[in-house]
């Protein structure tokens, strides 16, 4: 028999792909249902209406058609310092039919969290995998690496995680750096920073990184990069950090279903207040949404409505952003960027039925050549809350062109 050495080595590569067969044929074998698949799709597309190649301007039944023919595509999965939160969303969906169909469509070469092997047995299945894929597997990478000390705060079988990463990562066709942690060093590399923890790039700047940084991460946004990958060769538009663009181009804020609070003013001032318990806007919390760029607010974890902070209550803390999360403190409040109309501009809420608000027509008429006078009508406004006697420390957030907020705004949660 030839080896796959003899072969030209396109005709290799595919040969060892083909081992793996495509995803109908595994879902076949599993027994795993179309209608489980399709639902599958769905999701997919809800995670990245735009901007994926595999779900672009399709309806469903034509994703899993396609996605149907792809050789699945092996995976080797490396965890260094984190909290298993990236693998557990990736598992934890709502239904168990779904959970399982994720770790078919994906061939997963080796994990040494889900795998049953350990030891011995699992550091021989990593080698043949990454001998067999070489070139061709994509390395997925969770959690932040120790530099500090020549590595030595982490090392696996012996060996510091950096060398892992240069040995398994450097073979891969891809690094797909999932979590804050594994983007950019994440919760670990938090002050005092005891371990000289840093993300992937920062130790393989010239491999092919895309970078899903959340603490954790929408699964989907991992499942749609190895798929197109796996479907075309082909990564989506990434961003200057990057992350693909498909998951990451609008920011929080923008979408957020407490937003029309935000616009009028409601604004909680204190974990259970009324504001609290009416869904009233967490921006004075320490909201980070609007300066961070994610999908959130939109695409829900587990598959579960609301289920994401700001729909539990909690601000967002811009995990996703390199420059605020485990950076800037929880309760501080951000700076507004982009320029909105301020909240005064609005028709008050609590105007009778058919009596147009003065405040409202006034402001109205004056709306396009008044937008630098908003601005300072919306800086006055936040200013406000500055004195709030609830808002103990806080200063004005500011409006679009308004001055930093200075570094004197931390919150306390239940003053
Ligand atoms: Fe945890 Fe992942 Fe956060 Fe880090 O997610 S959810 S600490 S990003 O590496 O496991
Ligand atoms: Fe939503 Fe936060 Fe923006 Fe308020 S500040 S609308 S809670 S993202
Ligand atoms: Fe992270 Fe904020 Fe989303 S904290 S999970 S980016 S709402």
């Amino acid at each position: 028999m030839l080896s796959d050495l003899t072969l030209n080595p396109v005709v290799a590569s595919a040969r060892v792909l083909d081992t793996l067969g495509t995803i109908d044929e595994r879902l076949l074998r599993c027994g795993i249902s179309r209608r489980a698949f399709i639902q599958f799709c769905s999701s997919l597309m809800i995670a990245a209406p735009f901007g994926l190649a595999i779900t672009d301007k399709k309806t469903p039944e034509e994703v899993a058609a396609g996605l149907g023919k792809v050789i699945r595509p092996p995976v080797i999965w490396l965890a260094f310092q984190d909290c298993t939160g990236c693998t557990e969303t990736l598992l934890r969906t709502s239904h168990p039919d779904l959970g399982d169909l994720i770790m078919n469509v994906i061939s997963l070469e080796y994990h040494e969290t889900l795998m049953a092997g350990s030891g011995m047995q699992a550091q021989e299945a990593l080698a043949e995998a990454v001998k067999k894929y070489s070139g061709k597997y994509i390395c997925v990478v969770e959690g932040s690496i120790p530099t500090k000390d020549r590595g030595v705060y982490m090392k696996l079988a012996g060996r510091p995680a950096m060398e892992v990463l240069a040995d398994v990562g450097g073979r891969a066709a891809a690094i797909v750096a999932i979590g804050s942690c594994a983007a950019w060093g994440g919760i670990p590399s938090a002050d005092p920073d005891p371990t000289g923890a840093v993300g992937v790039a920062d130790l393989l700047p010239n491999q092919t990184i895309v970078n899903l940084p959340g603490c954790p991460p929408n699964p989907y946004t991992l499942l749609g990069v190895l798929l197109q990958f796996a479907d075309s060769k082909t990564l989506p538009e990434m961003d200057a950090e990057r992350r693909p663009k498909f998951a990451y181009d609008r920011d929080i804020h923008e979408h957020c279903p407490r937003r029309a609070h935000f616009d009028a003013g409601h604004f909680v001032k204190q974990f259970g207040d009324e504001g609290h318990r009416e869904g009233w806007c967490l921006y004075e919390m320490g909201c980070k949404g609007p300066d961070t760029h994610a999908g959130c607010s939109t695409r829900h974890f587990n598959e579960i409505p609301d289920v994401w902070p700001i729909g539990i209550g909690a601000p967002c803390i811009g995990c996703t952003e390199k420059s605020i999360a485990f950076r800037v403190p929880m309760f501080k409040v951000v700076q507004i960027h982009t320029l909105a109309a301020p909240p005064e501009t609005y028709p008050s809420i609590a105007a009778p039925q058919g009596i147009a608000s003065p405040l409202a027509t006034g402001l109205v008429g004056l709306a396009v050549g008044a937008l630098a006078g908003a601005g300072y009508v919306a800086s006055r406004k936040f200013s406000n809350v500055k004195n709030d006697e609830n808002v103990p420390g806080s200063t004005s957030p500011g409006a679009a062109g308004t001055p930093d907020p200075g570094p004197n705004t931390d919150r306390k949660a239940s003053e």
